[in-house]
């Protein structure tokens, strides 16, 4: 069974993430999305208020299942004897930072591979950052994030 991991801080869910949830499961027998515990970040979403919104946006992937993480990736991925974990490119900035984790942890672990798939054109200005920006001063992020995020973040603030 070829498993793979999808990491992120979901903080929340946008729809760029869901695109390349949608594609990444398309590509491997299970996909398992991970949301990382940080004790170094403020997040605006707990960790268990993070998953659950990443498992309403995705109960319609039978191959997909979410879960929380802390620690080192690549010891986490060994635990899920996944043979790749999945990340989502969008821009330059993006490659640098995510090249460097790709190779620290072909490193650690050469037989799991990175796989990058390319943003879809329509979302590649997307990130949970500019999504909270935008909702704390009054933006419009309908049709940007799953509906209950929608919702969720809406009663944040
Ligand atoms: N289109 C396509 N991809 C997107 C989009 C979009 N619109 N938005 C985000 N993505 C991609 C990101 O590039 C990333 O690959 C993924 O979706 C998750 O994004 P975020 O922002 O929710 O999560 P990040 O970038 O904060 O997650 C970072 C990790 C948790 C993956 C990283 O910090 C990590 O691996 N931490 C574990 C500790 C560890 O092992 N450290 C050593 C690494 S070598």
């Amino acid at each position: 069974m070829r498993v793979a991991i999808y990491p992120g801080s979901f903080d929340p869910i946008t729809n760029g993430h869901l695109d390349i949830i949608e594609r990444a499961s398309k590509m491997c027998d299970k996909l398992i999305v991970s949301v990382i515990y940080n004790p170094n970040k403020n997040p605006l979403f707990t960790l268990e208020e993070r998953k659950k919104l990443v498992e309403e946006s995705v109960k319609n992937y039978p191959n997909v299942s979410v879960d929380c993480f802390s620690g080192l990736l690549i010891e986490y991925a060994k635990e899920n004897e996944a043979t790749a974990i999945i990340k989502g490119l969008r821009a330059i900035s993006d490659f640098e930072y995510e090249l460097q984790m790709a190779l620290m942890n072909q490193k650690l672990c050469p037989s799991i591979e990175t796989v990058f798939l390319m943003t879809s054109s329509e979302y590649s200005f997307l990130s949970s950052s500019l999504i909270k920006e935008v909702a704390r001063f009054g933006g419009c992020i309908k049709g940007l994030v799953p509906e209950v995020v929608y919702k969720a973040v809406m009663n944040r603030f």
